[in-house]
């Protein structure tokens, strides 16, 4: 999102930097946006289609690579039925606008309802409270940090990841200035993370134990008569049925399962409650975890009972040019199905990614025989890593949308690249959703689509037609003429056009914006800071927000029978890290994001280290349930004793997989560490929390 300016000559990138007139980002740019000038270079990415013939990759073309894909998804369904097909998307798909508007209709044809993506490894607890509580799965409430007067930042680390649910370019002088207005924000985290280090105070808290801290801080709201709910006061529903179930857990109890003090927990809930603005936030740390969507439910909860939702300063939402929500069949739904072997729930037309291995290893009616990935790397990615690698092997056929060959994509029998988008335009769909501030762009192609490559679109398209065609159906003629005429742009500007600041809004509103008219600003149209927009903006038929919804409060009984359970003492839980120079499992063949020391390190507290004999650069053997591997380890006390941490997305160990520098810093595979079986059965998503880890020295 940030806005870039990119200096070129022949074909080449001279300078990338940040534009100073982006209202967003503001000359703002992270270590990612440099590395596009190897990505752009990189002679591993792919520019053309590969088939394995022998365990060979060869060179196809376009025509027959599509003719080939079409025909063996087609007979695979014939033969076993539409479910026979999975898709897995990845997180690339979000921040692609022709992916975004295209993979529908080829999802359509494919009328599969084995989909999955990296939402259930991500935010899914988000969106499951959202459409929970505000009737729309993406009307996800922002914290408005450039406002708030404090702030509560559970299981994020934004000054590395710039703000995730809470698209915030140079965040961290956002929170400086949160800090220099007299406000203040704290971070409760099992890491003392780089967000924390800037913090005015960091918890420690046990993995997994936020939703206990949530209640903690809740009944402290309610038994102190804070309770105040603004202008949604008429707008809530269920606030006495809420009232009636949030269970009385002592403070005691909860900071002996927390790790945070009791009188921290009071001090917090005052300090929220006392300030004219406040946010509480949370993210992936929240998310990945056992509890995911319950605690999503308390902090939204939190910031409604304070007064802090819809407010400036609080929790808002967005309202963006390009209004996705406007479309119904964004909203999301529930329950219309269940995964065949484990028998979970669907959500928002997906199944959790931690059943994916399932769906294709169990034999039967409705296994899964061939997989679509676009996007993704789900091997380093979820869950079960080993587990995956034997699923994909084991496909009768498998076409993977990437333009590298990564592990997860070296089990396809075809692969299609896209072009890269520095080689096409970019519009944040998704992002100006989650932003801190209402602002929209158009990013122009830097370079034309190299020769030989076709964009994400194209290739949703062309499977999109052949597969329909396939199977008898016909392709209506005004999609097939205006998608292929005008490309995902002709959605882009009509969306833009009917949308809040759109030139068909109303007749008042004729010289309003449209796709030419962003274009024209080419840093980037400023629309303001978030507004108020409750009720109107809610989802519910009855437009009221429900505080008590049934799925959700049903899960306390699981919170509550948890209170007695205790992690046996001396067991180590193993966390994982992002990184600044580092995209997930990807970005990891950039020249520029690799160079300088090691940073696949195990993070280990003195004390624990001290009683495993384990000192300082000592290599150490990693070893869970489900895989081991050897690493080197760092004792420090920005570990919470009990809890060690190891970055995701590394385990570049085989030669296979084509990219040179991403291979010679192989790494290991956090997520083969990790079960299949560990998840939050209300949101669906993967729990990340890898339990009985053993940490040993190598003689
Ligand atoms: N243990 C642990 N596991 C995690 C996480 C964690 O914190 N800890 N984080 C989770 C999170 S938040 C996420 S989002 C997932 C990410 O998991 P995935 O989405 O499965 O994987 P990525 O690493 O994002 O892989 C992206 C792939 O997309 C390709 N790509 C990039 N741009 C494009 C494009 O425009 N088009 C196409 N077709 N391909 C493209 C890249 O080459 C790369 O191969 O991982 C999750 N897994
Ligand atoms: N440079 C860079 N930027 C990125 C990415 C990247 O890979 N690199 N990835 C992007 C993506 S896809 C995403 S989703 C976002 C994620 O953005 P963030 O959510 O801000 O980033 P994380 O580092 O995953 O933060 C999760 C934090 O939760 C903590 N945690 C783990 N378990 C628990 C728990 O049980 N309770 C609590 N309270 N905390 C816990 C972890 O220690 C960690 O600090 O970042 C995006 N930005
Ligand atoms: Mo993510």
């Amino acid at each position: 999102m940030c806005g870039l300016v990119i200096n070129t000559t022949n074909g080449k990138i001279d300078k990338i930097i940040g534009d100073k007139k982006d209202p967003l980002s503001h000359g703002y740019i992270c270590p990612k946006a440099l590395a596009y000038k190897d990505l752009h270079e990189d002679s591993d990415r792919l520019k053309f289609p590969i088939k394995k013939v022998k365990g060979n990759w060869e060179k196809i073309s376009w025509e027959e690579a599509f003719d080939f894909v079409s025909d063996r998804l087609v007979d695979i369904q014939e033969k076993y039925g539409n479910n026979a097909v999975g898709v897995y998307q990845g997180n690339p798909s979000v921040h692609n606008y022709g992916t975004l508007l295209y993979a529908p209709a080829f999802l359509n044809s494919l009328g599969t309802r084995n989909r999955f993506s990296a939402s259930t490894v991500d935010q899914i607890p988000h969106q499951f409270a959202a459409y929970q509580m505000f009737g729309h799965q993406l009307l996800v409430p922002i914290p408005d940090i450039d406002r708030t007067h404090y702030m509560i930042i559970i299981g994020g680390n934004p000054v590395v990841s710039n703000g995730s649910l809470m698209s915030a370019p140079d965040v961290k002088n956002r929170l400086k200035a949160i800090q220099e207005r007299g406000g203040r924000f704290i971070v409760v985290d099992p890491r003392k993370t780089e967000t924390a280090m800037i913090a005015d105070n960091h918890y420690f808290i046990k993995p997994g134990t936020d939703v206990y801290f949530l209640i903690g801080l809740i009944q402290e709201v309610i038994n102190n008569g804070w309770m105040k709910q603004g202008h949604l006061e008429t707008v809530i529903k269920n606030l006495d049925r809420f009232l009636n179930t949030i269970p009385h857990i002592g403070l005691d109890v909860i900071s002996n399962i927390t790790g945070i003090s009791g009188l921290a927990i009071q001090q917090i809930a005052k300090d929220f409650c006392k300030v004219e603005s406040a946010v509480c936030y949370g993210r992936m740390g929240t998310c990945t975890q056992r509890f995911g969507g319950t605690v999503h439910w308390l902090i939204n909860i939190l910031n409604i009972i304070t007064g802090n939702m819809d407010s400036p300063g609080g929790a808002m939402f967005t309202t963006p040019a390009f209004d996705t929500l406007a479309n119904p069949r964004t909203k999301g739904h529930y329950n219309r199905g269940q995964s065949r072997v484990r028998k979970i729930p669907e959500f928002a037309g997906e199944y959790p990614a931690v059943t994916m291995a399932d769906e294709m290893l169990v034999e039967g009616a409705g296994q899964i025989r061939a997989m679509v990935t676009s996007a993704g790397n789900p091997v380093l990615s979820v869950p079960g890593g080993k587990k995956l690698d034997q699923a994909f092997a084991g496909l009768e056929f498998m076409v993977s949308i990437d333009y590298y060959i990564n592990e997860t994509t070296r089990y396809a029998d075809l692969i299609l690249p896209p072009a890269l988008n520095l080689h096409g335009g970019h519009f944040d769909i998704i992002f100006n959703v989650l932003s801190v501030r209402n602002t929209v762009k158009y990013s122009k192609a830097v370079f034309p689509k190299e020769s030989g490559t076709k964009y994400d679109w194209e290739i949703f398209i062309e499977l999109t037609e052949r597969i329909a065609q396939k199977k008898g159906k016909k392709y209506p003629k005004l999609n097939h003429f205006l998608s292929r005429r005008f490309g995902p742009e002709w959605l882009l500007d009509f969306g833009i056009r009917l949308g809040k600041y759109g030139s068909l809004k109303s007749f008042s509103k004729w010289n309003g914006l449209s796709l030419n008219k962003i274009k024209k600003q080419v840093h980037g149209v400023d629309l303001g800071p978030l507004k108020p927009c409750l009720p109107q903006r809610l989802f519910t038929s009855d437009k009221k927000i429900d505080l008590s919804p049934s799925i959700i409060v049903d899960d306390l009984t699981r919170v509550k029978s948890y209170l007695g359970q205790s992690e046996q003492n001396g067991d180590l839980t193993l966390i994982g890290r992002r990184q600044l120079r580092s995209n997930n499992s990807w970005m990891h063949n950039c020249h520029s994001l690799m160079r300088g020391q090691n940073r696949f390190l195990l993070l280990i507290n003195p004390l624990d280290a001290e009683s495993r004999s384990i000192r300082e650069g000592s290599r150490v053997r990693v070893k869970s349930p489900k895989f081991q591997f050897v690493l080197d380890a760092k004792l420090t006390d920005e570990m919470m004793p009990g809890v060690i941490s190891i970055p995701h997305g590394w385990g570049h160990e085989s030669e296979e997989t084509f990219q040179k520098i991403a291979g010679e810093n192989g790494g290991g595979n956090l997520n083969a560490l990790g079960d299949d079986k560990a998840f939050d059965p209300v949101s669906g998503n993967a729990d990340l929390h890898i339990r009985n880890v053993q940490v040993t020295p190598l003689q």
